[in-house]
């Protein structure tokens, strides 16, 4: 029985250091994400975010996906012969020991075909994929 009971704690202290891992292998830390409102009859929205990426090696973000939308591309706004334009970055590399930020006017998210209305206060979940196959979900909040 006590045997038993060791064993049990064994396995279950192996499970949570498990877990632990997983928690800090969470690499980049994501921090102010937003979504820009806009009326219902616009088809796409623009969304921003801070990331920061504390590790000692480069992370790849190749792909975004989220129920609320039908597709979301990484944008970079550019100027060029003083018009502006808007290229998609792929992958986006955050790398080792900096932080990107997103924001109107620069690298944004480009989130097309929203499934459902949205407005300001609303949040939506979405999930990036990383070139190493894992993936970081994370919640972004609707505002004015
Ligand atoms: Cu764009």
């Amino acid at each position: 029985m006590i045997n038993r009971h060791i064993k049990l704690s064994a396995s279950l202290s192996l499970v949570l250091v498990m877990l632990a891992l997983r928690v800090n292998a969470a690499p980049l830390n994501i921090t102010d994400a937003w979504i820009k409102n806009l009326p219902p009859s616009v088809p796409m929205r623009a969304g921003y975010m801070q990331i920061e990426n504390n590790s000692d090696i480069p992370y790849r973000i190749t792909g975004i996906e989220s129920e609320v939308f039908t597709a979301i591309d990484i944008h970079e706004s550019i100027e060029k012969n003083g018009m502006m334009s808007m290229q998609p970055i792929s992958p986006l590399v955050i790398e080792a020991d900096t932080a990107v930020k997103l924001a109107p006017g620069g690298i944004h998210l480009m989130m097309m075909g929203p499934k459902q209305m949205l407005k300001p206060g609303d949040r939506v979940n979405i999930s990036l994929k990383y070139d190493d196959g894992s993936t970081q979900t994370l919640q972004m909040t609707v505002r004015k």
